[in-house]
């Protein structure tokens, strides 16, 4: 579906306004100095395009912004977002693979908005999500008991939570927009009661943790992809607290019984190897955050590298840095 599938947008977003914590706005620089950007360019040879600098979007983020339907700091997570939609949507109409770096997980309405307008504009097609969490973000401003955005993305970007006023999500259009049939999650273990009911009301593939228990990753992902079907554009939303805290603990919301580093690898390389992926986003690594002092916010980070669907490392000899391979 890339017309440039060796180039690669990069977006790096220095936002945390989709939650209370401070921190997952430094996860950006965190990555790029631990060596993620270089990794990708010189040794899997990609042609980096955009952001060598972390976007902080202080420009929109307003003085005053009290709640709105329940949500908190609905103006600055709208115009934010907005804004990352065009940067996304930019290098997907380029034909280039979009890589952005959260961030909390509320970006993710500006990066699947771009790539859902830029791909249906050039290849005419429906994307599908992948959605890698312990959480389904699926609340709309009424079921969320936290108020927290970043706890909402899929229900706006489905439709299933609307709102007319450009400054709040009404720049939404139908174009930016999902279909809830091509969702799929993997990795949840910790959905909301109202979330639950959305998900079952609406039919949405979801594999739990137990799935994964039950089935093994390798299943999991074969009907994971079954469900999406082949020849669709993929956009791999990915959370970093999907993994245990054992290897991701720098985060705002770890929840125990995750994923462990290896199959969160997996994930990443079956999409990649399905020669449909359109664009990844790697959101709440907050590097502030570490339990065990900053022995957690390294392994954290370290694990954001590791996680690179970019590659497959077919002899099984996986380190990071030993993870070869080049862009299809
Ligand atoms: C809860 C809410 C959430 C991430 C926490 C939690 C959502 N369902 N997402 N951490 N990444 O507040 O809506
Ligand atoms: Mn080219
Ligand atoms: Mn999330
Ligand atoms: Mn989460």
């Amino acid at each position: 579906f890339l017309s440039h599938p060796e180039e690669l947008g990069i977006v790096a977003v220095g936002f945390s306004g989709g939650q209370c914590k401070p921190g997952v706005d430094a996860a950006p620089s965190a990555l790029i100095e631990s060596g993620l950007l270089t990794q990708l360019r010189e040794e899997l040879g990609y042609k980096l395009y955009g952001d060598d600098q972390v976007h902080l979007y202080t420009d929109l983020v307003p003085k005053d912004d009290p709640p709105h339907r329940n949500m908190k700091n609905p103006r600055a997570v709208s115009s934010v977002t907005r804004r990352i939609a065009d940067q996304v949507y930019s290098h997907a109409k380029e034909g280039r693979l979009v890589l952005t770096l959260g961030g909390d997980h509320s970006i993710a309405i500006g990066t699947i908005g771009g790539t859902a307008k830029a791909i249906r504009e050039t290849v005419g097609q429906d994307i599908a999500v992948i959605w890698v969490d312990a959480h389904a973000d699926i609340n709309t401003p009424e079921t969320s008991g936290s108020g927290n955005i970043h706890g909402m993305p899929v229900s706006f970007l489905t439709g299933l939570a609307r709102e007319d006023n450009e400054d709040f999500f009404g720049w939404l259009k139908p174009e930016n927009r999902i279909s809830v049939k091509k969702l799929v999650y993997i990795g949840l273990r910790d959905v909301d009661a109202g979330e639950k009911r959305i998900l079952r009301e609406n039919g949405i593939k979801a594999f739990s943790m137990f799935d994964i228990d039950r089935h093994g990753i390798g299943r999991v992902m074969e009907m994971a992809l079954g469900h999406i079907g082949t020849d669709t554009p993929i956009h791999l939303s990915f959370d970093v607290d999907a993994l245990d805290p054992m290897w991701a603990p720098s985060t705002g919301t770890p929840v125990r019984g995750g994923l462990t580093l290896r199959e969160g690898d997996y994930i990443c390389e079956c999409v990649h190897e399905t020669g449909s992926l359109v664009a990844v986003d790697l959101v709440e690594v907050n590097p502030s955050l570490a339990p065990e002092s900053d022995i957690g916010a390294h392994e954290t980070v370290r694990a954001g590298c590791s996680l690179r669907p970019f590659s497959v490392d077919r002899e099984h000899t996986h380190t990071i840095s030993s993870v070869c391979g080049s862009p299809q």
